[in-house]
This record gives structure tokens, sequence and C-alpha cells, in this order.
């Protein structure tokens, strides 16, 4: 029998989003052997799978890059005040260029099974291609948002017609010229991609399970004048981002409650956050997450926006959102999404009285009534946060897969490693700020502070590293502890793992900010990582 040796790195990195490119550069530029095992056929992670009309960042894009090279920041133009998907997706093909990081990649290969071998230390992966590498360490860059949900709506296999997902979209163009649409979901992709869609098709129907708070974008051109101002001050703006503001996004943080202002005042500060658009509106006082009175200003004035807008006075409430606080579930920023229920082609149904009996061959019949259509849209999420991590068989130590540790929710310490898992890291997963803030703030603190910890292993001969339960079980308890001190837990979001039926309902991200994140982070490092397992390397005889 032929045999061959197996494959071995320092470092196994699953995915090449912008968490998988960035730990990349990092090993390299440290010595260590790596590969990346990506199953989409190009880098982007997200932004290679969300190419639906209208996807766009609701980062502004001189925030959402990366900061780790000067040259890089200075250099790149971004066009927009919001970048659209494929300039992001341009954006991560140039790093990746620019690093000659596809070198090290694998595409079109997904990371099936990885198991720990007690004996060598050792991480055995398994890929789709059949193969088998070994590694020390394997780094799960697999994103938040990257595992697409189809739903389980009757019927949904009996429909003549082509089923799109906004999260898994053709990378061919997808034309709807003279079709009816149905589209099925009004979170942020959903939000985004209906004003585009309604412009091209014969007639969109949208169903609405929850209507959802959504902010104007203003979106437009960069100025060079405002791509400068940026790139001057990037030292500065940066800094913020990492250590002060709680969402890793540069701006001027609330000093105020809601309630401290009165009627007239407040209303004129809503008004002048909603005419600047995006994130920011809800910096506008500093309680908003936490105090429900407080909330329910900011929700009154955006529902009543909303009546504004939408000429029909029965769509502008159905569209009012009254079901969560706003901001509980992940704002919206759109661009003509509540003026598109003014079209005459574009119509909504609630499907919150009335959920969707089942699809036909070509309606979606809602209490008794057929809505015809010829196309259907889903933009009905993620199995976020913890989707893409449980679609890989991890077996640690003896034997004990994630998803059995992870069954009633998952378990980090930091977000960073789970305990019974040794030198398997996770970037931006569950018990990290992730989500709730500017992902590729969190994404380079994650990816330095796993370099830094593995520069640590090497230098001391230290073979294995893990999370230790105590500390793991007080992180898992902080983390919860925060979140149920806000207004977060009263919403059905994917914060909570709610939108997945069966899934656990626990808050995923860490909610206590970056900031200060970071300085736990660095502290638990600089007390010679605190509360993980470590244990030497066997000398050699
Ligand atoms: P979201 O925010 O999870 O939105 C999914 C939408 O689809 C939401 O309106 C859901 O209603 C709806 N949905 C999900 N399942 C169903 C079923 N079975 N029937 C009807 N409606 C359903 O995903 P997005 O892709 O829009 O955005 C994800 C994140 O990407 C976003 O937050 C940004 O951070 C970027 P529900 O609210 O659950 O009632």
């Amino acid at each position: 029998v032929e045999r061959h040796a197996t494959e071995a790195y320092d470092v196994i990195v699953v995915g090449a989003g912008f968490a998988g490119m960035y730990m990349l550069h990092r090993l390299r530029g440290l010595g260590f052997s790596a590969r990346v095992f990506e199953q989409g056929g190009g880098v982007g992670g997200t932004w290679y799978w969300n190419r639906y009309p209208g996807a766009r960042c609701d980062v502004e894009s001189m925030q959402y890059s990366y900061s780790f090279s000067e040259e890089l920041q200075q250099e790149w133009d971004w066009s927009e005040r919001y970048a659209p998907q494929p300039e992001i997706l341009k954006y991560a093909n140039h790093v990746a260029d620019r690093f000659d990081l596809r070198r090290d990649i694998q595409f079109n290969t997904r990371v099936e099974r990885a198991v720990f071998d007690e004996r060598s230390n050792s991480w055995s992966v398994t890929t789709s291609d059949g193969k088998t590498v070994e590694a020390k360490f394997v780094v799960l860059a697999t994103g938040c948002l990257s595992n697409a949900r189809k739903p389980d709506i009757n019927g949904l296999e009996n429909f003549k017609g082509p089923v799109y997902h906004t999260g898994n979209w053709p990378h061919e163009p997808v034309d709807f010229t003279g079709l009816r649409v149905g589209l099925i979901g009004t979170g942020s992709s959903g939000i985004q991609s209906a004003p585009i869609i309604a412009e091209q098709a014969k007639h969109l129907t949208v169903f609405q399970r929850t209507a959802n708070f959504s902010i104007p974008a203003r979106n437009g051109a960069l100025t060079d004048e405002e791509r400068n101002t940026f790139r001057k001050n990037y030292p500065e703006i940066r800094r913020f981002a990492r250590e002060v503001a709680r969402n890793g996004i540069y701006a001027v943080q609330p000093d105020g409650g809601a309630l401290d202002d009165d009627a007239d005042a407040r209303r004129a500060k809503y008004e002048a956050r909603w005419e600047r658009g995006g994130l920011t509106f809800m910096y506008v006082y500093n309680n908003l997450g936490l105090d429900r009175t407080a909330n329910d200003t900011a929700a009154d004035f955006v529902r009543g926006r909303i009546a504004e807008i939408v000429r029909d006075p029965e769509i502008a409430k159905l569209l009012q959102p009254n079901s969560h606080p706003i901001g509980t579930k992940r704002i919206c920023i759109d661009t003509d999404y509540f003026a598109t229920f003014n079209r005459p082609n574009v119509s909504l149904v609630d499907i919150k009285s009335n959920p969707i009996e089942e699809i036909t061959a070509n309606a979606v019949r809602v209490a008794g009534t057929d809505h015809d259509i010829d196309a259907l849209v889903l933009a009905t999420g993620f199995d976020a946060m913890t989707g893409s991590v449980a679609k890989i068989d991890i077996r640690g130590r003896r034997g004990q897969t994630l998803n059995q540790k992870w069954a009633e929710g998952p378990k980090t310490y930091l977000g960073l490693m789970s305990a019974g898992f040794p030198n398997l890291f996770i970037i931006t997963g569950p018990g990290s700020p992730s989500v709730l803030s500017n992902m590729i703030v969190s994404i380079e603190q994650h990816v330095d502070w796993i370099a830094d910890c593995l520069i640590h292993m090497r230098k001391h001969s230290l073979a294995t590293m893990e999370a230790g339960r105590a500390a793991e079980d007080k992180w898992v308890a902080h983390v919860n502890e925060v979140a149920h001190g806000t207004l977060y837990p009263q919403a059905n979001s994917w914060y909570m793992g709610a939108n997945i039926p069966g899934k656990p309902r626990i808050f995923m991200p860490y909610i206590g900010g970056v900031g200060v994140y970071r300085q736990i982070c660095n502290d638990v490092a600089a007390k010679g990582y605190e509360g993980f397992v470590i244990e030497r390397a066997e000398q050699p005889r």
C-alpha cells in the first residue's frame, strides 16, 4: 500500500472572509505555516455570498475597512458613504492580491471534520475533497452571518418558479423584469432589496412577519475631502473605535438620557439624527438600550416618520414596529424602503396575524388567499453566530463534539475558546462583541490576540491551551448578566437564537462594549492567560 505523509501545518484556518484573510496574513508574518480552507470560490465570506440587489454594509465604508496596513487604508478609495457589496468584495480581492494571500487558501473546499488527538496534541482536519491534514492549532474564521437558513414553510418545495435566498444569491445577474416577485422577510436583507426589486419587477409582494425599525442611510458619493479627512485622522479615529466607542464605530458619543430633555428638544435631536441617517440614530441618547420609557420616545419618533412617508394609513400601521424596543433587533438602514410601499406595483401582506398556510406551485397562500408569484426571494436570515461552526463535526477531548457541548447554548471563555477543545480558537465567536460591533474592529482585535497567544506558546514551548471550565462558566454568566441589564433580550432576535426553531434562547454577543472587552482580553493575556489551562510540551527524552 502506498502511504503518503500527512500534510501538516502549524495552523489551519477555516474561512477566507475578513477574519480568515487577516489571520493568514498575521500567521505568515510570524513564521507559522498555515493553510486556509474556504467553502466559496473566492475570498470575502459574507460579502462573497450576500450578492442580493441592494446589499450594502450598514457601517460607513471609511470605518468598515482594515486598519492593520497604513498603506492600504491610505490608498484604497471607497466611493460611497456605505459601500455596496460589489465594492466590498472588490476590496477583499484587492487585499488578497496585495498581500499575496491566495497561495495559501484552498477554495471550494469545506472543512467537514476536526478531531483533536490527545496523544499528539494536534488536530486532524478532514475536508470535502476527502483529504485529512494535521495542525497544532485550528482557527474558526467561519463568520456570524454566513449560514443562510431556508425557512420551514409548508410547500416551499412545490413552488415551480425560481427561489432565491438573499444570503446565497446567484453569481450571475438575476433579472426580475416582467415578473411577479414574492419577498419573505423584512430584516436588513429584505429592507435593502425590496426597493430595488420593486423598480424592476412587474409586482412585488412583501410578506412581513415582524415589522422592523429602519433609518434612512442617506447614502451618497464620498468626496475627496471626506476621504482625506478620514485618512488624515485615521490614527485617532481607529483608536477611538477600538477603545472608546462601545460598538467599534467612531462617532459622537451620547452624554445624556432621553428623559433629560423635554419633548421638543428630543424631537429636534431625533429629527437631526434622522436627517443625518445611519446607525448613529441610536447614539442620540445613552439610555435607549436600557430604559423602556426612553426607548419608546425613539420608537414613537420612527413610527411617526413611517406614518408620514407611507400614504395608505393601513399599510403604514402594518409597517410600524410594535413588537420590540427599537434597536433590540438589529436596526436596519435603508434607502427608500418605506416609500416603496407607495408604489402601485408593491403590496404588503401581514403574515404575523395570518401565517403563510402554504406555498403552492405558483402562489403564496395566506388566510385562504393566493398571492400569485413567478419568483420567490427568501430574505429569512441566518443561523447566526453558531450555525457555521455547528456544521463542522468538531471533536475535542474524550471525543466530545462541540455541538453536544453547545446543545443548551454556546459556551465560551471570552468568545475565543471553549473548554474541552484545546488549541481551537474562534474569531468573533459567541460571547464576544462580534455582531454588536463594527466587525472589522472586532476581527482585528481577535486575530491580534490569537497571534500574541501563539507567539507566547511557541516561546514557552507550550503544547496546549484551552479555556478553563470555571473561567468559562463565569464568563458565560457575565455575558448573560450584562445582556439582561439591557432591553435586548426582550426581542425575538437572531442575537437570541430566536429565529431558529428549537435553538436555545441565549443572548450570544457580549454587550459590554468593545473597549471594555478589549481591556479584559488584554488583562487576561498580561496575567499569563488567566483562566486558561495551559500544558507544557513534554521534554524530549
Ligand atoms: P434577519 O435580520 O434574521 O431577518 C430575517 C427576516 O425573515 C425577519 O423579518 C424574519 O421575521 C423573517 N423570517 C424568518 N423566518 C421566517 C419564516 N419562517 N416565515 C416568515 N418570515 C420569516 O436576516 P437578514 O438577512 O435580513 O439580516 C441579517 C443581518 O445581516 C442583519 O441584522 C445585519 O446585521 C446584516 P421575524 O423577525 O423573525 O419575525
